[in-house]
């Protein structure tokens, strides 16, 4: 999780989530290295139980140019589960809702398994993964993202707490079922809502 120190105020701006401070500025926080980008190996798959039985994959280029993955932009703050919230994060990239258009689910399917590079991972309700404002992000702040951030690719659910965040995002698991992912496994709450302080499977939010 994150273990820097707030430095600013907690008094600007709006309202945080329960037990949040706000952090000037923009902290990294990861788990292990930070990947090295190589194009010529890069894809982004979306498997599981698609409503075909099949997979799907694009390519660094692909994912670039495909007239088929349209572009927003969403604004959001980013809550991470240890306590801190940077804010005012201008994210751009392809809506997670238009992968859900391209790659149909099967009716089956509640969950969807965010899987990023050193095998992280991270579970999502589908209907949050469906929301308007969960985002596959290549560009921050009218940036290309750096690599501590998540280049060249990371998924931001901005309403749910930063661990639902993969960075160096390379897949989509569709799932039947839920499963727990990386933080999940040890003990975090599955759904993550911050405004909910859902930060521990048991605790806090009971
Ligand atoms: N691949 C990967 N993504 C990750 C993490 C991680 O350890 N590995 N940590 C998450 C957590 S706990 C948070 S709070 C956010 C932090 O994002 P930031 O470093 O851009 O502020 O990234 C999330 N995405
Ligand atoms: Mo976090």
């Amino acid at each position: 999780m994150c273990d820097h120190r707030p430095t600013a105020s907690d008094r600007d701006g709006g309202e945080l989530p329960p037990g949040q401070r706000r952090v000037r500025g923009w902290p990294v926080s990861h788990y292990g290295p930070v990947p090295t980008f190589r194009p010529d190996r890069w894809d982004l798959r979306v498997y599981g139980a698609t409503a075909d039985a099949g997979a799907r994959a694009w390519s660094w280029p692909e994912f670039g140019s495909s007239p088929a993955l349209p572009r927003v932009t969403v604004v959001a703050d980013l809550h991470c589960a240890a306590g801190v919230t940077s804010t005012g994060h201008e994210w751009f990239g392809v809506p997670a809702a238009a992968l859900l258009e391209l790659v149909p689910p099967a009716a089956s399917v509640t969950h969807v398994m965010a899987w990023a590079e050193y095998g992280y991972s991270a579970t999502l309700r589908l209907e949050d993964f469906a929301a308007a404002t969960t985002v596959l992000a290549t560009h921050h702040g009218g940036e290309v993202l750096t690599a501590e951030h998540g280049f060249p690719l990371r998924l931001v659910v901005p309403h749910l707490y930063g661990y639902k965040s993969a960075k160096w995002l390379r897949a989509v698991e569709y799932l039947s079922e839920e499963r727990r992912g990386f933080w999940e496994e040890r003990g975090y709450h599955p759904v993550g809502d911050p405004w909910r302080a859902q930060r521990y499977a048991h605790g806090e939010d009971a």
